[in-house]
């Protein structure tokens, strides 16, 4: 779809933040985590964002899981000012050819960071639409050589529980753990996420690098990584430790499968105002078209 006919950044942004992107596209914003390479953004219109209009940054930076700073939607926001995430690195492992401890500015190398609005569906059948920065995971993971053994990817947060507030209480079993299989870590779909509207990432939205698999409920795109590992086994994965017969696995937005305690064919769209009324999930939260092969012959009942 022609940019022209999808409504435009300008439009949906606040002025402050339409320019601060302008001048990241120019080279010069505040991406420049380090390195002026990672700052190269480029904008490809229509090929895997959705045009509907994103939510505000208001929005999507007040209402937030996280729960490593508190359960409460305000609660990300009002404590994770406290995270440090200068300096940042990742520790890849496991059946990769290239293992070790990555910088972070070391990871975003040659990474094109793009712009990605996405619809984004929590489990709690509330939904957003984020205009988030990032990169395929796919290109980090082809860079440190994924072994031909590997099957699964998995995904750790940090644990420092004097800045976490959260982490100073037994909510979960820390470090908050999610998982992917091979293929869907390598979907183009799939990304880790350093900024969204534009700027760095957020603290409460999981910086400073996050994964957004946004066919999947929200979830499992877990926030502020720092151990990346291949696998040859299925990850264990925080709310299905805590919950199995709630959280499964695989969590692909389904409409047709609902949560053992409410239903899961329609959501809340944050922000949409009070009359606004519930919308309709869809299958694969949408992106059935580009998805629903890495499922074929499974039954999406039984691996929920
Ligand atoms: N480390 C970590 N990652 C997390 C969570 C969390 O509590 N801790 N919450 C998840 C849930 S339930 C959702 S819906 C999204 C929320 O992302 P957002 O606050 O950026 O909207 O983050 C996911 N990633
Ligand atoms: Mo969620």
């Amino acid at each position: 779809m022609p940019k022209e006919t999808k409504p435009g950044w300008s439009d949906v942004t606040p002025k402050h933040l339409w320019l601060n992107r302008r001048a990241l596209i120019a080279g010069a914003g505040a991406l420049a985590l380090g390195s002026p390479a990672a700052a190269k953004l480029t904008y490809s219109p229509g090929k895997f964002s959705t045009d509907e209009t994103p939510n505000s940054f208001e929005d999507i930076t007040t209402y937030n899981n996280f729960y490593e700073f508190g359960t409460g939607k305000e609660d990300p926001s009002t404590y994770a000012s406290a995270l440090t995430t200068d300096p940042w690195s990742i520790v890849i492992d496991g059946m990769v050819d290239r293992p070790g401890t990555y910088d972070l500015a070391d990871i975003l190398k040659d990474q094109p960071l793009e712009e990605r609005i996405y619809r984004f569906r929590c489990v709690e059948a509330w939904s957003m639409v984020v205009p988030w920065i990032g990169f395929e995971l796919s290109g980090l993971l082809n860079r440190v050589g994924v072994q031909p053994s590997a099957k699964y990817v998995a995904f750790e947060t940090l644990v420092r529980p004097e800045e976490m507030i959260g982490q100073q209480s037994p909510i979960l079993d820390w470090p908050y753990r999610e998982g992917l299989r091979l293929d869907e870590a390598m979907h183009p779909l799939t990304i880790l996420a350093t900024g969204l509207y534009g700027e760095e990432m957020p603290k409460q939205n999981g910086a400073p690098i996050r994964l957004v698999v946004p066919w999947k409920y929200g979830f499992k795109s877990i926030k502020s990584i720092v151990k990346i590992t291949l696998t040859d086994q299925q990850p264990q994965t925080t709310w299905n430790m805590l919950q199995p017969s709630e959280y499964g696995f695989y969590s692909n937005v389904n409409p047709t499968v609902d949560h053992p305690r409410w239903s899961q064919a329609s959501e809340r769209r944050i922000g949409a105002g009070l009359f606004a009324g519930r919308q309709d999930t869809l299958m694969f939260n949408g992106y059935e078209e580009q998805v629903a092969a890495l499922y074929a012959g499974m039954d999406l009942k039984a691996n929920y």
